[in-house]
């Protein structure tokens, strides 16, 4: 029996993932949502309120707790820990975390909680995540040190970005410079929590550190101008960045001693969780194109060739099977639809129906702009919401039209920011919260024109994290791990083509009143 745990800090929950690859099979699958277990950091949704919305920070200090729950909940329930023979995993992308002593330098007390003990080696209180979109004047400052955003997107696969992690230091750099002076290590939500879990100062991978503006994809290291254009004395604070499937160190003592684990386990670098899903998703060679739907919405796929979004939204960050993948990234996805289920009163069975049965593609020339937090694709700064059609539906007195509405306009946005990558996909795997819902699924299917499917395992960041260990400690290739781990279900959801002139023109609709709201 071999065993392997993937994890996924992700932006709502803590994910945790065994798959045993003798066996072919997964078993253990648990999570923790941060809002109703740990409701005493104030974070429902996994971030703190902020009165400004384009401000969007998290405690991490609730992610370390959320592991220690979730590993003690896992021994409670009889499961041994100490049958693991390696660990990786995943962290919602962008995100960073500021110490003042490195983590390496740190060894933890078995008897008290690692929250208690890691506070005072925060140098900033919280982290600011991935749905921060405040630091729009940092962007402007990296490109214009570098020659322009398509010098900044030639560099880093990205164009200066609101959300990615060498912004956000540059606004902590700047606005709390006695703060930032203190700041011995810099990490990512991956990297630290490979490093908590290791005891030590864990490196951050290619995948993710292709998110942060700072990683030169073509050398694969730390740009210099960059670095330079970013905050004073960044290079110190990183640790070079590695290829995912590096070993980052064993298992600290800690949790030897707290949860049961072996001492010795090997634990392998983390990377994003995007990146960790096109692993999970058995997507990590090139043909296949995956939406997640999570907390944000995302569309990614493997890369034959590296190549950029020219119209400056989508991503490349590092595949960790090796070589590259691209992504668009939409903020307005699970928490829109929520709104929108809230709003309508409808429950998700009711909300799926309502798609289904009770409306139709083109949604009765109902369309709805639903930008209920800043957007990042398009880049939409004051949220907005605009309804266009009936006067029912206007006045939000037309629930399932409302539910259809939504759902049409990210799967428009979806395909119009996707564009680029130059493949129309035949086949789409769905994954994420959402893709238990088969009338988002459906209209995907009839927007895209292809086929949409989905894996028995929904939580493929984790599943990633699984597979990425296994590959990594016993050396199995990739393909061999696909196979029994990530094949899709026999459910196939069909695009009906009778549909497609509806579609071209509620895109050229949607398109056009987004680009009144966009900048
Ligand atoms: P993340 O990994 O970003 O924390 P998940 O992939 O776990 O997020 O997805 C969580 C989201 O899934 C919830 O916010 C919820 O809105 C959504 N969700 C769960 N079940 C359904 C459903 N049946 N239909 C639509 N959305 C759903
Ligand atoms: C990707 C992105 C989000 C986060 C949270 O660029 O910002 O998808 O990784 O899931």
């Amino acid at each position: 029996m071999a065993l392997f745990l993937g994890l996924d800090s992700s932006t709502q929950s803590l994910s945790a993932l065994v798959v045993d690859t003798d066996a072919g099979r997964v078993v253990l699958d648990r999570s923790l949502n941060y809002g109703q277990a740990l409701p005493e950091f104030h974070a429902p949704h996994g971030f703190l309120e902020n009165a400004d919305p384009a401000v969007k920070h998290s405690d991490p200090l609730m992610w370390v707790e959320a592991l220690e729950r979730l590993l003690a909940d896992i021994r409670a329930s009889g499961f041994d820990l100490g049958s693991i023979a390696g660990v990786s995993g995943a962290g919602q992308q962008h995100g960073s975390v500021y110490l003042r002593s490195p983590l390496g330098k740190a060894t933890f007390a078995t008897d008290r909680p690692l929250r208690e003990q890691l506070r005072p080696l925060l140098s900033r209180a919280t982290s600011p995540i991935w749905m921060d979109s405040s630091t729009g004047e940092d962007c402007s400052a990296i490109a214009a040190a570098v020659g322009g955003d398509a010098a900044v997107t030639r560099i880093s696969g990205s164009r200066a970005t609101p959300r990615f992690t060498g912004p956000q230091i540059r606004k902590f750099a700047r606005s709390e410079p006695a703060a930032y002076a203190a700041t011995q290590e810099i990490h990512l939500v991956s990297s630290f929590i490979a490093g908590v879990l290791a005891g030590t100062s864990a490196p951050i991978d290619f995948g993710d550190g292709a998110g942060m503006n700072l990683l030169e994809l073509a050398a694969l290291g730390w740009s210099e101008p960059l670095l330079a254009a970013t905050a004073p004395g960044l290079a110190a604070k990183l640790r070079a960045p590695v290829a995912s499937t590096t070993r980052v160190g064993s298992i600290a003592p800690y949790f030897v001693e707290r949860y049961g684990f072996r001492a010795g386990t090997p634990v392998i670098a983390f990377t994003g969780d995007n990146p960790s899903s096109l692993v999970g998703m058995g997507a990590a060679l090139p043909g296949t194109a995956v939406v997640s739907l999570g907390t944000s919405d995302t569309v990614f796929a493997a890369m034959r060739q590296p190549k950029t979004d020219p119209g400056g939204f989508g991503h490349v960050f590092g595949n960790p099977a090796g070589g590259f993948m691209c992504l668009i990234c939409f903020a307005n996805g699970s928490l829109a639809r929520e709104a929108v289920a809230e709003r309508t009163k409808l429950d998700w069975p009711a909300f799926e129906r309502a798609i289904l049965a009770e409306t139709k593609p083109g949604n009765d020339g109902n369309l709805m702009l639903p930008y209920f937090v800043p957007e990042i694709t398009p880049r939409i700064a004051r949220p907005e919401v605009r309804l266009f059609g009936s006067p029912e539906f206007v006045a939000w007195r037309a629930p399932a039209h409302a539910a259809r509405a939504i759902v049409e306009a990210q799967a428009l946005a979806m395909r119009r920011h996707s564009a680029w990558i130059g493949e129309t996909p035949r086949t789409l795997l769905a994954t994420g919260g959402a893709s238990k819902n088969r009338g988002i699924l459906k209209v995907l299917a009839d927007v895209f024109q292809a086929e949409v499917r989905t894996l028995a395992v929904a939580n493929s960041s984790a599943l990633g994290g699984a597979l990425r260990a296994a590959q990594a400690v016993e050396g199995r290739p990739f393909a061999e791990l696909f196979a029994p781990f990530c094949a899709p279900g026999p459910e196939r959801i069909a695009p009906d083509p009778s549909v497609v002139p509806v579609y071209e023109a509620l895109a050229a609709r949607y398109a056009a009143e987004a680009e009144k709201l966009s900048f």
